[in-house]
Parts: C-alpha cells; sequence; structure tokens
C-alpha cells in the first residue's frame, strides 16, 4: 500500500499543498511536535503559504522520542490532517520540513535555532515542559533537567535548555534576535517562558540574559483545538477509504482558534489573513479558555472515567453529566472578565457542542493525565475567586474530591488506572500512607503547595467540603456523587 509522500502527493484527490515546497526556507522551529501543533500552528501557516507564499517553513523538534521524525521523515515531512465531526474532511499538510529529535542530536536543534532564516521559536512541550514553579511562574532551579542543561549546555534535554542553547549561538554568532512563542495552556503563558528563559540564560551567562532581556520578545498565545491521540484505528481507517497509508494522520475537530499577542520582534507570518486573531494582550482569551473549557474538560475526564466512560463524547451522551458540565461553566463564568464584546454564553453553548462530537475519540485518560500541572489554573483560580467572595465552591470542591480519588489509581471496580503525573508517587504515598483516614488525606494533599498553593492550604472550609465529597464518591460511588450535586 502506498505511503504518502511527495512522490504521491500529484496522485491525491485531497486538498494539498499549493506553494513551491522545495523552494521554501525555514522561518519557525518548533519544539514538542506532537499532534496539536501538527493540528493547529502548522494548519495556520499552512493556510498562510497556500495564500501567499513566505518562507514559514517549520522544522519540527522532538525533545523525548523519535516517533514522529519516524512517522514523517519516509513521508518528506508530510501529514494528513483530518477534521472529523459528521463529515470527515482531509486536508495534506506541507509545512513541516524536517523533524528533529533532541536526545539523538541535540547540536542539529541547536543550529537549527541558530539558522538565520530562522525568526520564530515556538513550543508544545505541556505545561510540565517549561520547568517551573507553577505557583510563581518562575524556573525551577531544581529540577533535574535544569541542572543538567546549566551544567551541559551543549546538550540540553529541557524545553529551556534548548531555546537558551539556541539564543546564545545566535547571540555569539551575531545572528540577530528571535520571538520566542509558547503555545501551550498555560496562564500568561509568554511571561512564563521569558521568565524561565532568563532565569537559564542568567544561570550560565548574565551577558547572555542582558541579550535575552533585551532583544528576544515572548507573544503570549490562546490556542485552541481539540485533537485526540491518533490511533491505529484511524490510520487504517484513512487507508480504506482514501488508499494511501499515512503514519503521521493527525485527527482534530473542525473548529479552531488561536489569539496571539502582536509582539514578534522578527517578523511572522501574516496568521490574521487566515483566521487567527492578533491582538495586544491575549489575558482575558487565555483565562476564559482554561476556566471555561479545560477546566469542564477535566472535570469530565476525572469524574466520566470514574464513571467508565472512556471518551467525553461518551460522558456527553449521559444527561447528568452534561447538566453538570452546564453547572460547571456557569458558574466558572462569574469567575473572570470575558475579553470585550464576547458573547460567554454562546461560547458555552459551542463547547457543549464541541464535547458532543461524534467524530472525536477523546479519551478521558488522555485529558486526565498531568492533573497536578493542570488542576492549578483550571480550577482552583476560580475556586480562590468564589472563596474569597463566600460563594458556592461546591462544584470545585466535588472536582478536586473526583481527581483526588481518580489518582488513587484503582476505579470504582477495583480495576488499575495508570496514573500519568510527576508526582504520581507522591500521590500513591499518600493514599497507601492516609487511605483509611479520609480527612487527614485531604489534609496532605491540600499540603501540596506546587499545587494549592498556601492560602488554600490554609481554607479549612474548602477542605471540609472537598472532604464531604469525597466521602459520598467512596461510600456512594461518582453517579451518585453526581446526582447529589445536581440536585443539592
Ligand atoms: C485538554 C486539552 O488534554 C487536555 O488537558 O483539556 O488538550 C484541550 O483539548 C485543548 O486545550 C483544546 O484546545
Amino acid at each position: 500500500m502506498a505511503r504518502l509522500n511527495s512522490q504521491l502527493l500529484p496522485q491525491l484527490d485531497i486538498p494539498r499543498p499549493s506553494y513551491d515546497r522545495g523552494s521554501v526556507k525555514p522561518g519557525i522551529v518548533h519544539l514538542g511536535i506532537g499532534a496539536f501543533h501538527r493540528a493547529h500552528q502548522a494548519f495556520y501557516t499552512e493556510a498562510v503559504m497556500n495564500r501567499s507564499g513566505g518562507d514559514w517553513g517549520i522544522i519540527g523538534c522532538s525533545l523525548r522520542s523519535a516517533g514522529v521524525q519516524q512517522q514523517l521523515a519516509p513521508q518528506d515531512g508530510l501529514y494528513t490532517l483530518l477534521e472529523r465531526s459528521t463529515e470527515n474532511r482531509p486536508q495534506i499538510i506541507g509545512a513541516v520540513q524536517k523533524v528533529l529529535v533532541g536526545p539523538d542530536d541535540p547540536a542539529a536543534i541547536i543550529a537549527a535555532i541558530a539558522s538565520p532564516s530562522v525568526a520564530i521559536i515556538s513550543l508544545t512541550v505541556t505545561e510540565k515542559g517549561y520547568c517551573h514553579l507553577p505557583a510563581s511562574g518562575t524556573l525551577n532551579l531544581e529540577h533535574p533537567d535544569i541542572q543538567h542543561d546549566i551544567a551541559n549546555l551543549e546538550r540540553p534535554t529541557s524545553a529551556p535548555g534548548f531555546i537558551v542553547a539556541g539564543l546564545r549561538q545566535r547571540w555569539r554568532e551575531n545572528l540577530g534576535p528571535v520571538s520566542v512563542m509558547s503555545c501551550d495552556n498555560l496562564p500568561d503563558n509568554g511571561a512564563v517562558t521569558r521568565s524561565v528563559v532568563t532565569a537559564l540564560a542568567a544561570a550560565v551567562d548574565p551577558q547572555l540574559a542582558d541579550w535575552v532581556r533585551r532583544e528576544v520578545s515572548f507573544p503570549g498565545t490562546m490556542i485552541d483545538r481539540i485533537v485526540p491521540a491518533t490511533t491505529a484505528e484511524d490510520i487504517d481507517w484513512l487507508q480504506r477509504e482514501y488508499g494511501y497509508r499515512d503514519e503521521g494522520l493527525v485527527v482534530a475537530e473542525p473548529f479552531s482558534q488561536w489569539v496571539i499577542e502582536d509582539n514578534f520582534c522578527r517578523g511572522r507570518p501574516t496568521w490574521e489573513t487566515v483566521g487567527a486573531l492578533l491582538v495586544k494582550d491575549v489575558g482575558h482569551y487565555e483565562t476564559m479558555k482554561l476556566r471555561l473549557l479545560n477546566g469542564s474538560h477535566s472535570l469530565l475526564a476525572y469524574s466520566g472515567y470514574l464513571a467508565g466512560y472512556a471518551t467525553i463524547f461518551q460522558v456527553m451522551q449521559d444527561a447528568d453529566f452534561v447538566t453538570l458540565t452546564r453547572r460547571f461553566m456557569a458558574c466558572a463564568a462569574t469567575t473572570f472578565t470575558p475579553p470585550e464584546n464576547f458573547d460567554l454564553s454562546v461560547y458555552q453553548e459551542q463547547l457543549c457542542e464541541r464535547f458532543a462530537n461524534p467524530g472525536l475519540q477523546h479519551k478521558t485518560s488522555q485529558i486526565a493525565m498531568d492533573g497536578s500541572q493542570k488542576v492549578p489554573q483550571r480550577w482552583l483560580n476560580s475556586l480562590r475567586k468564589l472563596s474569597e467572595e463566600d460563594r458556592d465552591c461546591r462544584i470545585y470542591t466535588f472536582a478536586i474530591a473526583a481527581w483526588i480519588r481518580f489518582v488513587k489509581g484503582v476505579d470504582e471496580k477495583g480495576e488499575a488506572i495508570k496514573i500519568s503525573d510527576p508526582h504520581a508517587a507522591t500521590f500513591a504515598a499518600l493514599w497507601q500512607e492516609y487511605g483509611a483516614n479520609q480527612r487527614r488525606l485531604i489534609k496532605e494533599f491540600f499540603a501540596q503547595e506546587m499545587i494549592f498553593g498556601q492560602d488554600l492550604a490554609g481554607d479549612e472550609n474548602v477542605q471540609q467540603e472537598t472532604l464531604r465529597w469525597l466521602d459520598v464518591i467512596t461510600n456512594n460511588g461518582i453517579r451518585s456523587a453526581v446526582q447529589m450535586l445536581l440536585n443539592g
């Protein structure tokens, strides 16, 4: 069966690059070339090149495994983006020129960042990839990868390490600045990136840090598109329907949104011509998206998983969970200032429809990963506001109880749950030690300052309520707890 590559391209009856791929120079180095980047930033950049050309080829970098390189190298960097809802709409994307793998060849990534034509370094390395302390947004200098990178900057392992090594080379060779653009679901992602990169640069060479402060810009972004992990069935389906094999296939919902702070020091693709919104400040968009979309996603992931649902689509077939989602969003929507002239109720309706997309197999277990990194910005800032104002916090304390119950690592039928989280071992130890005394267990969870900060560690009411929910979930099961919440 024919594998997707440049030669096969003319034979395919599918939208494909209309520009001359061979003559495009690289303009972007992207760290963390997973499915999300390929369905989102690469999709917008492809649309710009299809519309008006430009040297915006993407050099993708994997900082951990060679998986994506093995998928894309035999395909000349080409892959299919399949939009799925009730219909299927494939498109071939040509923006990715090659994929480099950090552990195999770190020097190649540093050299790519230091290529003269490169104007933007972008990142989707997930929350934990910033090696920062989520509560303060500052670099965790104790992080083993950061300690390694300070001592061995010519062979970095972390995202901040690669960026600083590449910037150092640009500085030494006088190649001029670049913009460093985070596309991760972090509040203030531009400021966090600036903070970790300058802190690491300062630990390596204070003069480099001065140069970074003066010359490099760190635009913030709000990124949105639901992109479930591709499955072997998806790849087989494409092969059956369209007659070619694509190991790099990416499946996404039709919706996508990108709000970008217009703060680039060396030019950028004209993303605004293909649907992105370039603004002065992304803060309100970011907060809204994190608290409404990602906040309800995490709620549905933990409670839905415990109720036995494998995907968000399945969760949204259950009327109680739909009501739970609507209630959660209505409450979350009162905790922040929306972007100007923005209709929050339309946004919430749209989110419910997106979650119920029958074409997506978005696993609850996928969203449930890395809760320690996600819970603070998705739930806890809203909870703080409600608690400060003495308002009803129950939907949040319920959510926290569901998460704590989830990280026990055993479901309601007694089957093991694989907990994927940088703090999984701590959670297992807490359950082991205090599982028989849930009051103490809750206290110990809230004492995890990197998640709850100092304030919530001292919030007796919030802990009391969380304990109440954990007791209900433990004694009556998650479904009864949901009903009790909705009827209470
Ligand atoms: C999800 C996000 O996995 C998760 O935690 O909440 O990846 C979500 O699908 C995207 O942010 C949507 O834009």
